[in-house]
């Protein structure tokens, strides 16, 4: 592969690794998404000048990350550039402006029901825009200077092959997501072993906040209790609620990820909880923060929730929320990541919930002022 050698790049690759990597220069990739900016603050709170990727987009798409950036001149230390992981070309010009010394690669389509809507689209951009980005850092000379995090999912392990899953449980994808992210998976962990990068991939399981995109279901979930709380809403309607997934806290997961890229040799470790809940368990606990219980009736589509005081519904099940092939049973075995990051998640389920229903009131009746 020809590499592109710009002065820029020539003087920095006069520098010993480590002197390299003192500069501290970040490079995310889905900066404007939930994780994107819990990183952002960490980092810049760490020292590092971060530069972010964003999509050129009609209508506003920073609002996760406006509380962090000024103009350039007032924030040098924190430049965004328009770019995309489907540019290849775009993709190299910018690692070799920034010439960073960590990449976050979290930029991808992230929800699994919309991949199967869109599943080249999301091969494109969460399977081969991996593969573009890693391509970058070669053509620019970088392959031994940065080091590189992909953001690979707990998505990998689909069908229930074992519990809990481990660094080891064999990969099952169920979804064109989790195919993508499977081709992402084995060209970071490829490319480390053919040309030595130091590249890591973050096995997350599911992480939440009140920054989660809102039609993800904690998020739905937080927003239409709130909603129904205030009433400004009647009722939510929810896919598979017998789902069980280990929802872990976003700002914790971050942490995670940032360690991994500071260790002595590049690995792969898992993030998650070790525990896990049913949507059905998030809906209670949702609902008990304003002080309902929640009694179920009925089975598969006809799944009700109704309020125990008043016996008004306000869950039903509708099938176009179904997946169709499910990832039944997530549950993570965070070992690996205790063990050699010191990695701990500080935040319960219990605590998860109550955060994001009270931020959801909270943003609720600020729109109702509006
Ligand atoms: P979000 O959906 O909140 O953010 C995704 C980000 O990717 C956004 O900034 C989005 O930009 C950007 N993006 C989308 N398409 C492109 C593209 N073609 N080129 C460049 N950027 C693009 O995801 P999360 O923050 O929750 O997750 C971050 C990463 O971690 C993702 O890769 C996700 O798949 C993965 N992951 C997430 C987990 C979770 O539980 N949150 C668990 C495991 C893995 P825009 O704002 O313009 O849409
Ligand atoms: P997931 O998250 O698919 O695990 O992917 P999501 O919150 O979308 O679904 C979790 C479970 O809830 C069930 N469900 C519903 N899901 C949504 N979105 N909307 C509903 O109305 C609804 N009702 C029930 C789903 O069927 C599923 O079982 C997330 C994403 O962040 C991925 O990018 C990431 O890789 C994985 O987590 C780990």
């Amino acid at each position: 592969m020809s590499t592109v050698v710009s002065k820029n790049v020539l003087e920095v690759l006069s520098l010993t690794p480590e002197e390299y990597r003192k500069r501290k220069v970040a490079l995310i990739t889905g900066i404007t998404g939930q994780d994107g900016s819990y990183l952002t603050e960490f980092l810049l709170e760490k020292g590092y000048s971060v530069h972010g990727i964003i999509r050129r987009s009609s209508s506003f798409n920073t609002g996760r990350i406006e509380h962090l950036y000024k103009d350039q001149h007032e924030r040098p230390n924190m430049v965004l550039h328009y770019g995309d992981l489907t540019d290849s070309t775009n993709l190299v010009h910018i690692v070799s402006q920034v010439l960073p010394t960590e990449i976050y690669n979290l930029g991808a389509q992230s929800h699994v029901k919309v991949s199967f809507d869109m599943a080249e689209y999301t091969g494109d951009v969460d399977g081969l825009g991996t593969l573009r980005l890693l391509d970058a850092i070669r053509t620019v000379g970088l392959t031994n200077h940065v080091r590189f995090y992909q953001a690979s999912t707990s998505e990998l392990y689909g069908k229930v092959v074992e519990t809990p899953q481990s660094e080891t449980t064999p990969f099952y994808p169920r979804s064109p997501y989790g195919v993508a992210k499977l081709y992402a998976y084995w060209i970071v962990t490829n490319y480390r072993e053919a040309y030595n990068m130091f590249a890591c991939n973050g096995v997350l399981f599911n992480h939440e906040s009140p920054r989660r995109g809102r039609t993800f279901v904690t998020r739905k979930i937080s927003r239409a209790v709130a909603e129904i709380s205030l009433g400004k809403q009647e009722c939510l309607w929810l896919g598979n609620v017998d789902a069980k997934r280990d929802w872990g806290h976003a700002r914790d997961y971050i942490e995670g990820m940032w360690l991994m890229l500071q260790q002595d040799e590049p690995d792969d470790f898992i993030l998650a909880t070790g525990e896990t809940h049913t949507v059905r368990e998030y809906c209670e606990k949702a609902f008990a923060v304003v002080g309902k219980t929640i009694l179920w009736e009925g089975e598969g589509e006809a799944i009700v929730g109704k309020e125990e005081d008043t016996g008004k519904i306000r869950i039903r099940v509708d099938p176009k929320y179904f997946r169709p092939t499910e990832v039944d049973l997530l549950l993570g075995d965070p070992t690996k990541a205790h063990k050699k990051l010191g990695w701990k998640r500080k935040v319960d389920f219990d605590s998860l919930v109550k955060e994001m229903v009270l931020a959801d009131i909270e943003g609720a009746r600020i729109d109702s002022k509006n």
